[in-house]
């Protein structure tokens, strides 16, 4: 593009070489330094590889109460000869190896997928002569024409998995370097694949259907045809640039302040979200993330396995793109790198990797009224904070935004590839046809955003909010009365819950301490979109392992080991661990230090729109102020310009 307008404010890196604060994302140095504490503490031996390596956060008191924690760094570590798995803690502070647990992958999982599983993997599996013939009898002699993927095994009991570290491997046809792989799956076959051994230990063949041919690649001229010559364009500017700070990590627009952060697992993380309110420092949320998702497919037959957790197994965060202005962002961008460390736990960046600008939004408020004939209209802004990942076919954007109004929304942008198959024709309920004998099988992408609430400070409750018609009666003589049912969610066991959009049901986060003018808590309600939860079957694996997407939502006492939705170690783990696992021992949560934790997310039965490349679909959550003002806190939102405000 020549007519690019926008312009980089500022660039740079949140990882300093002395942490600025608690909660800054690790800097390279400190990778290096922890680096070097694992290897001389002899934890780091030439098979050993890095699953996962990121900031073990201090306990939300300590960074409350100003102090300087203990700065410390968790490695997830495979011994890739012996598969000899280990997280392990060190500290930066004291020089020294906190703790080191070995793991027991039978009861604890396997640690998440190595960059280096993918090369591995399909090395390994083009050598096979046994998957070669398997190849051969479907007419495909040249392997290096086939693309291999690795996908997460999940867990089924199976005595011949039991306790390996393992792959499942579908195969797609690669014709050539150009060729879209995703068009031409191989189906019917599958490779299971040990990743110590580095071999096939079993390979199903279970049908045969035409690879399909039709091309895919979408930046072919011939399959796209020629480009629109009409779209004029759209230029997006702010001559004296954005109203946001970015201060190290720490972001201030209009009443917003936020810590930035960023994870090799989860992506990026806010921290410490509150809002100015009169000059006075409201807090609202100590940390937020979507610190898990997992996509299980609903094709009962041979891929019945596929169920990716994105986060936990392939850590979405370690795959985020590189984001180009112009392209990805427009406008006035401020971008922060990240750094993650490859399989050695060496520190690698990725340039740009967050994104964080201001968006007119349309109408904030507007009112014409007909008895002083005034007309004022007011615009509406966001500040967005996001960043994009690749996790194999799909591509996920994770978008925060926070509003003048004090409305807060995640939204997640989910684009790409669909997953693809054989169809086999008929009308297979499983799949939809997208190209002719490519199928897309249905699938759900189920979502938990991790949020860690402190609603005017920590002590905080839920309340579920349904809107009811009440039946006629000696109050309700004329039956229309509506009202709010309200319920107190007063411990764990009572706090996972389902979205209910015919009774408009919300959760309210109070706190439990401050009131507003009315002597109402103050508070903020979580608006779910409501779709289906898990549709698996709860005998089903993956529901055990997913326990945490039964529910829309979950209500956690604070407990800084309690991290992740479907525990810590997700690869190849036979359920049972995360949220269900939290929430036994049913802890109090009203008047708590509390963690809400929201499942959301589409059931995506592909449309042949979304094939070759899906038009981006989006889901989300909404937080608004609930009585947390104590009017409209946007009076003070100058007009654009004059002529917006007429007082006659
Ligand atoms: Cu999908």
């Amino acid at each position: 593009m020549s007519d690019v307008t926008d312009v980089v404010v500022s660039a740079g890196s949140p990882a300093r070489a002395q942490p600025g604060h608690p909660l800054d994302p690790v800097s390279a140095s400190e990778y290096r330094a922890g680096r070097q504490l694992l290897a001389a503490a002899g934890l780091l031996g030439d098979a050993v590889r890095f699953a996962y390596y990121g900031l073990d956060e201090p306990h939300k008191a300590d960074v409350l109460d100003g102090q300087a924690p203990d700065r410390r760094l968790r490695a997830f570590l495979i011994d890739t000869a012996s598969g000899r798995s280990t997280d392990v803690v060190v500290s930066l502070t004291r020089q020294e190896v906190v703790s080191c647990r070995v793991l027991d992958p039978r009861t604890d999982g396997q640690l998440p997928i190595l960059n280096q599983d993918f090369a591995v993997t399909e090395e390994a599996v083009r050598a096979d002569p046994q998957w070669r013939a398997a190849m051969a009898r479907r007419g495909l002699t040249d392997v290096s024409k086939i693309r291999l993927c690795p996908l997460t095994a999940g867990w089924f009991g199976a005595a011949d998995e039991d306790g390996r570290r393992m792959v499942r491997v579908l195969a797609f046809v690669q014709a050539d370097p150009h060729d879209y792989a995703w068009s031409h799956p191989v189906d019917g076959v599958a490779a299971y694949f040990d990743l110590i051994e580095r071999k096939i230990f079993k390979i199903v063949d279970e049908f045969e259907l035409p690879v399909p041919a039709e091309s895919g690649d979408y930046t072919d001229p011939a399959v796209r045809g020629p480009h629109r010559s009409d779209l004029r364009p759209i230029e997006i500017t702010q001559p004296e640039g954005p109203s946001f700070t970015l201060d190290g990590t720490l972001l201030r627009w209009q009443n917003w302040s936020m810590r930035i952060g960023f994870d090799a697992r989860e992506g990026l993380t806010l921290h410490q979200i509150g809002i100015s309110d009169g000059g006075r420092e409201r807090p609202l949320i100590y940390r937020a993330s979507v610190p898990e998702m997992v996509v299980p497919y609903g094709d009962p037959r041979f891929r019945y396995w596929q169920s990716y957790f994105d986060t936990g197994e392939y850590l979405v965060g370690k795959w985020a793109n590189s984001l180009e202005l112009g392209c990805d962002c427009l406008g006035e961008i401020a971008y922060l790198d990240a750094t993650i460390t490859d399989d050695f736990g060496e520190p690698t960046v990725i340039p740009n990797a967050i994104c964080i600008h201001e968006e007119d939004h349309g109408i904030l408020w507007k009112h014409f009224d007909i008895f002083t004939g005034s007309s004022e209209a007011r615009r509406q802004r966001r500040l967005v904070v996001s960043f994009f990942t690749t996790v194999g076919n799909y591509d996920y954007g994770f978008y925060w935004y926070f509003y003048l109004d004090g409305a807060i929304e995640c939204e997640i942008k989910m684009t790409g590839a669909l997953f693809t198959a054989g169809y086999p024709g008929g009308d297979y309920p499983y799949s939809a046809e997208v190209a002719p004998g490519l199928g897309a099988p249905v699938h759900q992408h189920l979502f938990s955003a991790r949020l860690d609430m402190t609603v005017d400070g920590l002590s905080n409750a839920v309340d579920e909010v349904d809107v009811v018609g009440a039946p006629t009666g000696s109050d309700n003589p004329y039956g229309n009365a509506i009202i709010q049912q309200v319920t107190r969610l007063g411990s764990e066991s009572q706090s996972a819950r389902r979205a209910d959009p015919a009774r408009g049901r919300t959760w309210r986060v109070l706190s439990t301490e401050q009131v507003n003018r009315f002597g109402k808590p103050v508070s903020y309600t979580l608006y779910p979109e409501a779709a289906p939860t898990l549709l698996a079957d709860p005998s089903s694996s993956v529901a055990r392992r997913a326990g945490f997407a039964s529910h829309h939502l979950w209500v956690t006492q604070y407990d800084p080991a309690e991290r992740y939705p479907a525990g810590d170690f997700v690869n190849q783990h036979p359920g049972g661990a995360g949220l269900p696992a939290f929430t036994a021992a049913d802890r109090d949560i009203d008047g708590a230090d509390i963690v809400l934790w929201h499942t959301f997310g589409p059931t995506h039965y592909p449309r042949p729109e979304d094939w070759p490349v899906m038009p981006v679909a989006r889901c989300g959550f909404t937080l608004k102020p609930t009585g947390f003002f104590d009017r409209n806190p946007t009076l003070d939102v100058p007009p654009p310009t004059g002529h917006c405000s007429q007082r006659p």
